[in-house]
């Protein structure tokens, strides 16, 4: 055994046994040494996209991710934690523009260099089960995946609204439009209708809000809640204003109806104007012989198509000077077109109340029209200049200016309406959705090809399953002028499997969303090359433990979940859900420092490059970049990110301290759940426990490697005091941290062990004189407890150690070691915790037994080491039984 704690040595040693032994390679079925089945336990965290190096962020949720499995696996579950790769999309692309190496090269470069990162961190991974996205090994079930879905109608065409950049002539993702521009070209990015495939995400809207909350009690409220709000379930009234306008023939332009959908039927009075989206067929129809409103049509049409855009942008509208009829006044409502009024919600037309919604009363006080109140609250004033959002309440509230309406209040108003409504005809309850269906055909080269031909007589036709894999040729290299398949002769020019003609390929890929939907299925049959999934799946599916970031809390776990449930409506597997439990884990923070440069612009420093000078007479400090002394500006922590430059590369620390140390930082430093303060001093503390750790190990190693007596039983009345005291501290954090790992609190794991290593230290000292066989028995029996504690935090010294004091002699090797039980006799409470504390200031405590006297405590406390250096001092002892003693010196 070293005198020192060498890391590097340590690392690599357990990590070469553990790869040459495939360790970490589960196969389904296990049995324990009982010949029972073992339990299972399937955990893993998203799927990373090799982007070239991992992060911190990476770093912290594979080591809580390995941290469970490892402690699962000394529970007695068969445990699978794999990983794979999401290693389609934009950035591969992005590099190859500016580096001119293929997506594939660049991607697969990455993926071997972050592999060899993983494997440095010591990750308990089954490596025979990795996956990788643009592998045709994988990609193929998406195709033949879509392929079901096309026969089983959940897929089809329509077209989609695209960003289209009219210089590049090519389509641009929304991260592409910056301001409304192309980012290569700068032109006006337009919106353009094109032909795509659409997964019908939203015949599963009602199953999907309903499983959140019966099937998915073990995901976090905040991410059910997201979803909820996403799916957007909304209930209301959908009705029509009669009008006379006529179409380009003289008839009824819609039979004379104007629909809009309504949440609140009640503000019905209070309608003072009508609006429709630019969209809308009504909106086209008088654009034909008005150019006013042409051209604000094609201005609406302008900029990005993200939803957060649309959100953001500026209200805006123009009068048609056509009206609608009121159908309780008999008024005439003028119809307005305006940008916020959606054409894909409801009926893309809406009933403006501007005295009670927030949008349609700043779009009135701009354009001058009507602000009618007809909801009133007691000891409120209505002011039509100012939005206050008691304006949209309907607790307390009661109608006005509503005729005979007056005085009811909200509920019974609307129940009033729509009695009026439906018994007129004129509508009916209604219960719209947020959720849209999900579209995924992607302009874009690096990319899962879509399994379509389209032929000039028969349309879009699906290959055949024996054609699949289509795929992908690696090595183009786009240039930024678009999807380069599209000048990829070999790649389209194909056969129509339907009439035999000459033909082209589909050249949109799939959104990557649909490579993580269902990436983890196939974690279970991975080398299956005759079907999607197989009887492995039924063993371990359902996921018992998803773990990753809160920005996937939307559309990654939607879309999983409608995946599994579209899989299971096509009779290929039987789940209705594919994660029990999920965790989020905290985003690691930094410092920040930045200042202004010359530009205008802000120009962010990383830590390691700045100096912090205290002001003696001030609280002020200074902080200066330290290769010229220029002044920065600190602003307080934040998100580790590459544009803030407060990165720290998880590599640097490995490399200087070990993984061991890196990891017992981040679960140290923060619970799970919660952000993470990047700290120096932190990782140095982690890397002193450590070598403290390794310090007691080595000398007491000739103690605990000689020592075989382990029948507890027999021999425990015969400890000494001491003994049963470390016992009795020992045994009762184990059930403290027994308690923290199942709860996932595992932070407070290590502190716990870092108080059981203090008992350890001082019975060492306590006992100095008496190094009987007692004495090893409990010290053995002790360091074991810990090593076994820690072993799931760091497994690299923890499963050297083990070996190095002869525990696997007895106990076979730390990674399949049984949990230690906690020995009930040793925390039994015949036994009192007394604290000793001199001049009220806490030193120490020792144990006794519940019935010693007042004068054995005395004299124990007398002999505590704590006390022993006052004992010429004492001027009075005073005793609270069963609590503690204070010494007065
Ligand atoms: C009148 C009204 C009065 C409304 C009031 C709200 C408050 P949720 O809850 O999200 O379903 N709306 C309907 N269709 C729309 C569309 N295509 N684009 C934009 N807005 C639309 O929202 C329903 C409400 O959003 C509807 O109720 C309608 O405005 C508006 F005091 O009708 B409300
Ligand atoms: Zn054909």
């Amino acid at each position: 055994m070293k005198e020192y704690y060498d890391h590097n040595l340590i690392e690599k040693t357990a990590q070469t046994y553990w790869e040459s032994n495939r360790i970490y390679k589960v196969e389904e079925y296990a049995k324990n040494a009982d010949g029972n089945l073992k339990p299972k336990f399937f955990a893993c965290s998203m799927l990373p996209y090799p982007s070239g190096k991992l992060h911190m962020g990476h770093v912290r949720n594979y080591t809580i991710n390995d941290m469970m499995t490892r402690y699962m696996r000394m529970k007695g579950f068969n445990v699978l934690m794999p990983m794979g790769w999401d290693a389609f999309g934009m950035p591969a692309e992005n590099a190859a523009i500016k580096s001119k190496i293929s997506p594939s090269e660049w991607t697969r470069n990455n993926i071997s260099y972050m592999k060899k990162q993983m494997l440095a961190m010591g990750l308990a991974i089954d490596w025979s089960r990795e996956i990788c996205a643009c592998d045709p090994a994988y990609y193929k079930w998406n195709q033949w995946l879509f392929l079901k879905m096309l026969e089983h109608g959940i897929v089809y065409r329509d077209t989609q609204i695209v960003n289209w950049d009219p210089v590049d002539k090519t389509v641009l993702a929304n991260e592409q439009v910056i301001n409304g521009c192309g980012w290569r070209s700068g032109a006006i990015v337009e919106k353009r209708e094109i032909p795509g495939y659409y997964l019908r995400i939203t015949n599963y809207s009602e199953e999907l809000l309903e499983d959140l909350n019966s099937k998915l009690k073990e995901w976090p409220d905040q991410v059910r809640l997201m979803q909820e709000k996403w799916i957007g379930k909304s209930e209301g009234l959908d009705f029509y204003f009669e009008h006379q306008i006529l179409d380009a023939n003289g008839n009824l332009f819609q039979n004379g109806k104007l629909h809009v959908f309504t949440t609140r039927p009640d503000t019905l009075m209070g309608v003072t104007f009508c609006a429709i989206s630019y969209e809308h067929p009504l909106a086209k129809l008088v654009a034909e012989n008005n150019t006013e409103i042409k051209e604000f049509l094609d201005h609406c049409k302008t900029g990005g198509t993200k939803e957060s855009e649309l959100a953001t942008k500026e209200r805006l509208g123009i009068d048609t000077g056509l009206v609608v009829t009121h159908p309780i006044t008999k008024e005439n409502i003028t119809i307005w077109i305006c940008n916020y009024v959606l054409m894909n919600y409801g009926n893309g037309s809406i009933m403006g109340v501007p005295a009670h919604d927030e949008r349609d009363f700043h779009f009135a006080k701009k354009y001058g029209i009507d602000i009618k109140q007809v909801i009133a609250k007691k000891g409120k004033i209505f002011d039509k200049t100012q939005w206050n959002d008691w304006y949209k309440d309907t607790d307390n509230a009661y109608l006005i200016n509503s005729g005979k309406y007056d005085g009811l209040d909200c509920v019974s108003a609307k129940n009033e309406i729509f009695s009026y409504i439906s018994e007129n005809k004129i509508g009916k309850n209604k219960t719209m959705w947020r959720l849209r269906d999900w579209s995924v055909s992607r302009q874009r080269y690096w990319g899962t090809p879509i399994p379509m031909v389209n032929c000039s007589t028969c349309g879009a036709v699906p290959l055949p399953e024996e054609n699949l894999p289509v795929l992908l040729p690696e090595n183009l290299i786009p240039d930024g002028s678009g999807n380069p398949l599209k000048k990829d002769e070999v790649f389209i020019k194909c056969k129509c499997p339907k009439c035999g003609n000459e033909a082209q390929r589909e050249t949109d890929t799939m959104d990557t969303f649909v490579d993580s939907s269902w990436y983890f299925m196939r974690y279970t049959s991975p080398d299956n090359k005759n079907s999607v999934i197989d009887n492995r799946f039924n063993y371990w599916m359902p996921m018992d433990q998803y773990i990753g970031g809160i920005e996937h809390a939307v559309l990654h776990l939607l879309y999983a979940r409608f995946w599994c449930k579209a899989m299971r409506d096509m009779g290929l597997l039987q789940l209705d859900e594919p994660i029990k439990k999920l965790l989020c884990q905290g985003m690691v923070l930094n410092h920040t420092y930045s200042r202004r440069n010359n530009l205008g612009g802000l120009e962010y420093f990383n830590s390691n490059d700045i100096e912090t000078y205290q002001n003696e007479n001030s609280d002020i400090k200074e902080y200066k970049l330290i290769k010229d002394g220029s002044y920065v500006e600190y602003n307080g922590i934040s998100t580790m990110s590459k544009s803030k430059n407060n990165g720290v590369d998880p590599q640097v620390i490995i490399d200087k301290f070990g993984a061991d140390t890196a990891r017992l930082f981040i679960i140290f430093a923060s619970p799970p759940e919660q952000t993470l303060e990047w700290s120096e001093s932190g990782i140095e503390g982690a890397y002193r426990y450590l070598k403290k750790l390794w310090k007691i190990c080595y000398t007491n190693r000739d103690s605990l490697l000689n020592q075989n007596k382990n029948n507890k039983e027999d021999i425990f009345c015969q400890l000494n005091d001491n003994q049963k005291f470390l016992r009795f501290n020992l045994y009762s954090n184990l059930i403290k941290a027994n308690y923290d790992y199942k709860r996932v609190q595992y932070n407070t794991v290590v502190s716990t062990s870092m108080k059981i290593l203090n008992d350890i230290e001082s019975f060492i000292s306590r006992e100095k004189l008496n190094k009987n066989e007692n004495y090893s028995m409990v010290l053995k029996e002790s360091i074991g407890v810990l090593l076994r504690i820690l072993y799931p935090i760091i497994p690299h010294i923890t499963w050297n150690l083990w070996r190095e004091l002869g525990y696997n002699l007895t106990m076979g090797d730390i990674i399949e070691a049984e949990w230690p039980e906690v020995d009930q006799n040793a925390v039994l409470s015949e036994n009192t915790k007394i604290i000793v504390q001199v001049n009220g200031k806490l030193r120490g405590s020792f144990l006794v037994s519940s019935d010693a006297s007042e004068e054995d405590i005395k004299e124990m406390a007398m002999k505590h080491e704590s006390v022993l250096k006052f004992s010429d001092n004492i001027k009075r002892i005073i005793v609270v039984p069963g609590k503690l003693v204070n010494i007065v010196v």
